[in-house]
Order: structure tokens, then C-alpha cells, then sequence
């Protein structure tokens, strides 16, 4: 599919003629593409004279502060709720960016959906609301990220530098898994060879993006991998679950259980793997797959989630044991 075709983007291009101040928004927990391409959006914005406000929902991990100038990212906290609804005042022009739907920025979903403000989406996840004037939504792309730099070679070449380029990179990076995912294209490629020749430093930033663990994140993966983890061979199915008792030995961190559930993959044979983890209120569930099973069907139908078809997340509100017995007796059927 075309991305950007010429009349949308000619639309997309009038608003910003208008020069209006501009607010980015992402999803909360932001990942390595939320970040990458909010803070890429940004700093290419202002280098051609806008005033921007790049918002996170929550906070972000800590092994992204060396993301350019994130630190200027405004992070929601509940004590300034207030001061946030300035942000979606009916003058400005909200990119949303990397999520299909309000209610994934939390708390700010209120402000976001009740604003005048003109909202464009640039997403590529699987069936968007109709909250969003215009609609960028491209669910075969890599990454939000792949989708910006393409905007930013539709609208002004000149303004992409070394700094941008790390951003984008960063999210072309962490959401193809290393370029290993199915929504790995020649134009991902192309673009990471272009974004090498602004002169980031790719290997530095995969080391800053994957070899980041600390002991404990490590001995954490250890121990859910020999003790909380169950295999059903013939279904080529793993599934793992993290308690609050584990959180709590493993003194996790925010973003420590990141990147866990991709770790039965390697196993040749197992072609899904689920991740349950148990949160204050709720169980939030992580999905992964290989080849054509579909797990943002299942995250769909079972789990009120969704994703993409190799990657998908969804949640419980009941009790951990509760949810295992059900997804048990799910498995025959949907797997
Ligand atoms: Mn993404």
C-alpha cells in the first residue's frame, strides 16, 4: 500500500501551514518505536520552527535516557493532571502516534478524546478507532518509526539529522527485533542504510536497546525460564507467568519483564509463547508468535487486547490462577 498518499498528505501539509503549536502523544509504557518516533517527530518539527510538546502517558525506562533530549518529553503524573489539558487546547494539532486507540494513553484518554484540536494518526497497528481526523495507518510497517522518516522524505529532507536518525533507528531497531520480524521490508533495509549514512552509531544503539539487562532482570528471565514456565509440545505452545511474589524477590523494575515472553522462541519448535503477568489490579498478558498464527485474533477475542498477528498484548481482571485454568481451557480450541 502506497503510505501517504499525495491528496491525504496534501491535507496533513495545509494544517501544518497553519503553523499551529503542536502536541505529540504516545502510548503509555512506552516502547523503543513510541519514544523513537515521538522524540524523532519532535526534534524535526522544531528544527523547522514549531512549538512542540511531546507527551508520555507514563514514564518511560530508564535505559532510554540517552534517547536524544527525552529528558524534554513531558511525562504524565496524576499530581498534574490539571496542567496536561493545555496540551489538547482546539488551537493545536496532536500526532498520535504508534497506537489505534484513545484508551491507550491511560489517564489521558479523557483530554485527548474530548479535544477540538485536529488529531492525525500515524500508527501500524491493526484496526484503528475513528477518533482520528486524519488516518496514517499502516498495520504491514515495521514501526511507527519507518512511517515517520517516511513522512519526513515526503514533507523536508534537509531538516533529518544524526540526532533524528538515532530516534528513528532506535524504533526501526526494537520493533522489528532486530530485524528478524516478518514486517522486516527492503524499505526497512533501505532506511537503515540511510539512516547509517546521517552517522549514527548502530551498534551502539543495538547494545543500548538489547544488552541493557541488570543482574537481577537477568536472574529474573532465569528463573521464570526453569520454574514458571510450561511447554505443550504438540500445540508447539509455551507459556510463562510472573507473580507478585517473583516481582517482589526480583525487585523488578518498570520494563524488567520487557522482552521475556521472546524467549521460548528460541526454541525451533515452539511456535507461540504466552506471557501472564500479575499487575496491582489486573494480569496483563503478552502474546508472541511465529508464521501465520495469529495471536492479535486470540488477544482480540479472549483477552480484550490486541496487536499484530506475531505480536500481541491483552489483559484479566481475574486472579492469576483464574486466568491460567481459563487460557488452559482455551488451548485445544485455539490452538
Ligand atoms: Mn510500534
Amino acid at each position: 500500500m502506497e503510505r501517504f498518499p499525495e491528496n491525504e498528505l496534501k491535507k496533513l501539509l495545509d494544517e501544518l501551514g497553519k503553523r499551529p503549536p503542536i502536541t505529540i502523544i504516545t502510548h503509555f509504557n512506552p516502547d523503543g518505536d513510541a519514544i523513537g518516533s515521538s522524540m524523532a517527530l519532535k526534534l524535526y518539527l522544531e528544527k523547522l520552527g514549531f512549538s512542540v510538546d511531546c507527551l508520555f502517558p507514563s514514564p518511560f525506562p530508564p535505559y532510554y535516557n540517552w534517547i536524544p533530549r527525552v529528558a524534554e518529553a513531558k511525562v504524565y503524573t496524576e499530581k498534574d493532571k490539571q496542567s496536561f489539558e493545555t496540551y489538547f487546547s482546539a488551537d493545536r494539532l496532536i500526532f498520535c502516534l504508534d497506537f489505534n486507540h484513545p484508551s491507550r494513553v491511560n489517564q489521558l484518554s479523557e483530554f485527548l478524546t474530548n479535544s477540538k484540536a485536529k488529531k492525525i494518526l500515524i500508527d501500524h497497528h491493526e484496526e484503528p478507532s475513528s477518533n482520528f481526523d486524519m488516518c496514517f495507518s499502516y498495520p504491514g510497517s515495521s514501526s511507527t518509526c519507518e512511517l515517520i522518516y517516511d513522512f519526513m522524505m515526503r514533507y523536508d529532507t534537509s531538516a533529518l539529522d544524526k540526532d533524528i536518525a538515532s530516534c528513528l533507528y532506535t524504533g526501526l531497531l526494537t520493533d522489528t527485533g532486530g530485524f528478524q520480524f516478518s514486517s522486516t521490508h527492503p524499505s526497512t533495509l533501505h532506511m537503515a542504510a540511510n539512516l547509517m549514512e546521517k552517522g549514527i552509531n548502530a551498534t551502539e544503539i543495538y547494545n543500548l536497546a538489547f544488552n541493557n539487562f541488570s543482574l537481577n532482570r537477568l536472574k529474573l528471565f532465569g528463573h521464570c525460564i526453569s520454574n514458571n514456565m510450561k511447554i505443550v509440545e504438540d500445540k508447539k505452545l509455551a507459556y510463562m507467568w510472573i507473580d507478585r511474589r517473583t516481582k517482589t524477590k526480583f525487585d523488578i523494575q518498570d520494563g524488567d519483564t520487557e522482552g521475556l515472553v521472546n524467549y521460548p522462541m528460541k526454541v525451533l519448535d515452539i511456535e507461540v509463547s504466552v506471557l501472564f503477568k500479575q499487575d496491582y489490579d489486573k494480569i496483563r498478558i503478552s502474546f508472541r508468535s511465529k508464521n501465520d498464527v495469529d495471536v492479535n485474533k486470540i488477544a482480540r477475542q479472549y483477552f480484550n487486547g490486541g496487536g499484530h498477528i506475531n505480536a500481541a498484548g491483552g489483559m484479566s481482571k481475574q486472579s492469576l490462577d483464574e486466568t491460567l485454568a481459563y487460557f488452559e481451557s482455551l488451548i485445544p480450541t485455539i490452538f
